[in-house]
């Protein structure tokens, strides 16, 4: 089973959206291996955004992830780093489509509501980044199969 890092950024949790949000991926079928909620430090959200230093958008980005309690995910399933983005949708709130978190919920460049690693390397490091092992959950929650058939091709 594929993992991802998933994010419910501070406009999330301050516009009291968690809930909808985190049911957007349930009604997919993904399932939660692990799940907190924090306040990410700046020198942690510097790592994870390292690959945007040199954007202009950087420092707003650093200052808006470190602004208030985040809810970060595991989330597992098979293809779920490539579900999870399209259940995000596009990056700015209003090129996302309807349907979609960020189509449904954002209108902005920068708020836009959750993070997804976007490749099997940046789930991997950004797993990492925020669980130890012994946080997440090998499990499979019922109805799994029927979710992700044994034979899928
Ligand atoms: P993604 O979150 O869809 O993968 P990235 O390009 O990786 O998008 O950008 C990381 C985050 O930086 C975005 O989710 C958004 O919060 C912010 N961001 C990206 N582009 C801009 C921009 O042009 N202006 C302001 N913020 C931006
Ligand atoms: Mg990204």
């Amino acid at each position: 089973m594929e993992r991802t890092l998933i994010i419910l950024k501070p406009d999330t949790i301050q516009r009291r959206l968690i809930g909808r949000v985190l049911q957007r991926f349930e009604d997919k079928g993904l399932g939660i291996a692990g799940m907190k909620l924090m306040h990410i430090e700046r020198s942690l959200a510097e790592t994870h955004y390292a690959p945007h230093k040199e954007r202009p958008f950087y420092p707003g980005l650093i200052n808006y992830i470190t602004s208030g309690p985040v809810v970060v995910l595991c989330l597992q399933g098979n293809r779920c780093i490539d579900i999870a983005r399209k259940v995000m949708g596009q990056t700015f709130g209003f090129e996302a489509d309807p349907g979609t978190i960020r189509g449904d919920f954002g209108a902005s460049r920068s708020f836009n509501l959750v993070h997804g690693s976007d490749s099997p390397e940046a789930a991997a490091s950004e797993i990492a980044l925020y669980f130890t092992d012994g946080e997440l959950l090998d499990y499979a929650p019922a109805g799994s199969d029927w979710v992700f058939p044994q034979d899928d091709s």
